[in-house]
C-alpha cells in the first residue's frame, strides 16, 4: 500500500510536467534496463561468417540428422554461390533443391561472429540473439546432441573437442570440462560485454536430436536405461524379433526430434536437474557467483509446448545466477491453419518470461502496410496494437521482441513483395509456386523502410534478423537462411530456380543505402529515450486516407510519427497535427511534407523542441 501511494504521488508529479517513463521498466531489477534499451540482432551461426575454415563441417558430421541417407559426395557450400543452383555434388543424389538445402553447411562459426562484432557495433545493435550453438548434427541445431558443449564445428579444434567429450559422463556435471569451442564461446561473451552489448542463446528443451546422449543410452539399453522415463516411448525393441519395434514420440510427429516426456509438472526430475546444471554452466561459467562471464539470458524454443511449472523453475535457476537476465519465449501459434496467434499474456503475467517474440507485431504491420486487397484500416491497426499493449503486463510491453521475421519465416524484404498472404503460411516455392522469391524493387523497398520506421519508434524492442539490414530477401526456410551478404565478397547472380522455371536475373550485393537507413533509425532510437521508455498514444487514425499517427512521450520529451499506408500521396493538416504550433517541432526523420502532402508509403517524424 505504502508503495502504491508513493507511486501515485510520483506519477502525479510527473504528469504535471509531462509523461512518465513507465516505472515498471526499472522496477526492482525485475526487467533489466538493458532489455528495454535493446536493439536485437539475430544470428544464425552457420550462415553469418566463416571465420575459420579449418573447423568446417565434414561429411561425417551430417550423421544423426535428416535426411539420414548416406551421401556419396558432399562438400561445404561456397558462400557466394547462386542460392538455388545445385552444386555438382548436390546433383549426384537426384533429390532436388529442398532436400539438398537441409544438407547444406556454410561453415559459419564463432570466430566469424567475433570478427564481425565491429560490424555489429558500427551498425548500432546492442543485443545479440544466437540460434542454437550447442553440439548438434543439423545446420539449425534445434536437435541437440548435448547441452553442455558448444558445437565443435563452431570452435577451433573439432577433433580435440571430441576427445574431451569421450572422457566425460554427460549425466555428471562434475565431469564436464571446457572444450576449445566452449572457451571460444566464453571469449565471444567477453568481447560482446566489452562492447557494452548483451547476448542471449537459444534454449531448446522440448526435444533433442537423435544423437542426444541420453536418447542413445536408451536406444542401446532399452527399458533398462536410466533415461527410459525421459522420453515418450511407444514400444521398445523386442530382441527376439528381427524387426526393430522401437518407437517414440517426436516433436510434431517428427522422429528426427525425440520429445522429452512431460506430465502436468513438466519433464522428469533427473532431466530438470540436468538442465539446471546446464543453466548454471552458461550463466556463470567460472562459478564464482559473478555472472558477467555468462550469457545474459535465453530465448526459449516452442515455449508454449513445455509445462509452465518447468519454466517457473527455469526462471528461478536463471535469476539465481543473474537477476538482470532476460527470458523470452517463442509463444506463437494458437491455431496455425486459421492464422490465429497466441495471446502470450499467461506466460508474461504468470512470471514465466519477461517477453516473447512478438510475431503479432509483424502480423499487424503486414496487414496495415503490405496487404492490398486485404489491407486493414488505421482503426483496425490501432486495435491490433492496443490488444497487445493493453493485454500484456506493463513490465513486458517495453521489452517485447518486435520482430518482422526470423529463421522461421520468409524475410521482411520478401514479405513486402508478397501482399495479401498470411505470415509463415506456405511462403516458399515448395508450397506455393506463385510466391515471389525475386529481389524486391524500389517500391517494395519503400514499404520495408516504412515498416522499419514504425518498428523503431514503437513500444518494445526493435529486432533485426541478420542480413535484413543489407537487403537480403528470401522465402520461408530454407531461403531465409542464405549466407550473409558482406561487402568484401562478390556474389553470383541469382538466376537458378528450384523447379527450373524462368526467373529474372537478380544481382546480389549488400544494399549499403538500406544499411545506412537502419543505422539512422538505430541512432534515432538511441538518442531519444522517449522511443524506448516513453508512453504511447495514437493520435491519428484516418481510415479514408489510411493515415496513422502516434506519439511517444517521456517527461518533456515528445515524438510524433505520421505514416501514410495508402498507395497515393495524402494531404495532411500538419499545423493541426502539431498542436497548431509547428514551430515548436523539429522534423527528425522520414519525408518532410511539402504543401502538407505526405507521399505514398512514407512517414514524417517530429520531435518537440
Ligand atoms: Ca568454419
Ligand atoms: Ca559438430
Ligand atoms: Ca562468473
Ligand atoms: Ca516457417
Amino acid at each position: 500500500m505504502q508503495r502504491s501511494i508513493t507511486m501515485q504521488i510520483l506519477v502525479g508529479l510527473l504528469l504535471m510536467t509531462g509523461c512518465a517513463r513507465h516505472p515498471a521498466v526499472h522496477h526492482a531489477g525485475k526487467i533489466s534496463d538493458w532489455a528495454a534499451d535493446a536493439i536485437w540482432y539475430q544470428i544464425f551461426p552457420d550462415r553469418f561468417w566463416n571465420g575459420d575454415t579449418t573447423n568446417d563441417p565434414t561429411i561425417a558430421t551430417l550423421e544423426g540428422t535428416w535426411p539420414y541417407e548416406k551421401q556419396e559426395a558432399w562438400s561445404v557450400m561456397p558462400w557466394t554461390a547462386d542460392w538455388y543452383e545445385l552444386q555438382p555434388w548436390e546433383k549426384t543424389n537426384n533429390q532436388g533443391f529442398y532436400y539438398n538445402a537441409q544438407l547444406r553447411r556454410y561453415g559459419g562459426d564463432l570466430q566469424g561472429i567475433l570478427e564481425r562484432l565491429d560490424y555489429l557495433e558500427d551498425l548500432g545493435v546492442n543485443a545479440i540473439y544466437l540460434n542454437p550453438v550447442f553440439e548438434s548434427a543439423s545446420a539449425h541445431k534445434y536437435g541437440a546432441t548435448m547441452y553442455h558443449h558448444i558445437d565443435n564445428n563452431f570452435g577451433p579444434d573439432p577433433a580435440g573437442d571430441e576427445k574431451i567429450w569421450a572422457q566425460e559422463d554427460p549425466s555428471d556435471p562434475g565431469s564436464w570440462q571446457w572444450t576449445a569451442a566452449d572457451r571460444l564461446f566464453l571469449e565471444l561473451i567477453r568481447e560482446v560485454h566489452a562492447r557494452g552489448m548483451h547476448i542471449i542463446i537459444d534454449g531448446v528443451f522440448n526435444h533433442v536430436g537423435i544423437p542426444f546422449w541420453a536418447f542413445q543410452d536408451l536406444r542401446e539399453k532399452g527399458e533398462q536405461s536410466q533415461y527410459a522415463d525421459w522420453f515418450v516411448i511407444e514400444s521398445f525393441d523386442d530382441p527376439a524379433t528381427a524387426e526393430d519395434e522401437f518407437s517414440y514420440s517426436g516433436w510434431y510427429g517428427i522422429p528426427d526430434l525425440p520429445e522429452i516426456r512431460e506430465d502436468k509438472q513438466g519433464p522428469p526430475d533427473a532431466f530438470r536437474d540436468h538442465i539446471r546444471a546446464v543453466v548454471r554452466r552458461w550463466m556463470d561459467p567460472n562459478g564464482d557467483g559473478d555472472p558477467s562471464d555468462g550469457v545474459d539470458g535465453w530465448r526459449l524454443d516452442v515455449a508454449d509446448m513445455v509445462a509452465d511449472d518447468f519454466w517457473r523453475d527455469f526462471r528461478k535457476w536463471v535469476y539465481a545466477s543473474n537477476p538482470r537476465a532476460y527470458l523470452t519465449g517463442e509463444v506463437w501459434w494458437e491455431d496455425f491453419p486459421n492464422n490465429i496467434m497466441l495471446d502470450a499474456a499467461p506466460w508474461l503475467e504468470g512470471d514465466i518470461f519477461d517477453a516473447v517474440m512478438n510475431y503479432r507485431f509483424a502480423d499487424a504491420m503486414l496487414k496495415a502496410f503490405v496487404d492490398r486487397d486485404q489491407q486493414i484500416t488505421p482503426t483496425e491497426l490501432d486495435r491490433l496494437l492496443t490488444d497487445v499493449r493493453d493485454g500484456y503486463p506493463q513490465r513486458s510491453k517495453y521489452v517485447l521482441m518486435n520482430l518482422m521475421g526470423s529463421h522461421d519465416t520468409e524475410r521482411l524484404a520478401s514479405m513486402v513483395a508478397n501482399p495479401d498472404r498470411w505470415l509463415d503460411h506456405a511462403c516458399n516455392l515448395n508450397y506455393d509456386k506463385d510466391f515471389d522469391v525475386n529481389k524486391p524493387d524500389s517500391a517494395e523497398r519503400q514499404v520495408q523502410k516504412l515498416i522499419l520506421a514504425f518498428q523503431f519508434c514503437y513500444v518494445g524492442s526493435p529486432y533485426i534478423f541478420y542480413g535484413d539490414e543489407v537487403g537480403m530477401w528470401g522465402a520461408d526456410d530454407p531461403d531465409c537462411r542464405k549466407p550473409m551478404l558482406w561487402e568484401n565478397l562478390e556474389y553470383s547472380d541469382e538466376k537458378a530456380h528450384p523447379f527450373d522455371m524462368p526467373k529474372p536475373v537478380d544481382t546480389v550485393a549488400p544494399d549499403l543505402q538500406l544499411r545506412d537507413y537502419y543505422r539512422q533509425l538505430i541512432h534515432l532510437r538511441k538518442t531519444h529515450p522517449e522511443l524506448r521508455g516513453g508512453e504511447y498514444r495514437t493520435f491519428l487514425t484516418d481510415d479514408k486516407k489510411l493515415l496513422f499517427g502516434f506519439e511517444r512521450c517521456l517527461g518533456e520529451r515528445k515524438i510524433r510519427a505520421i505514416f501514410n499506408a495508402s498507395d497515393t500521396h495524402q494531404l495532411l493538416d500538419i499545423n493541426a497535427l502539431l498542436d497548431g504550433a509547428p514551430d515548436h517541432w523539429v522534423h527528425v526523420f522520414g519525408t518532410i511534407p511539402r504543401q502538407n502532402e505526405l507521399p505514398s508509403k512514407s512517414c514524417a517524424i517530429y520531435r518537440k523542441r
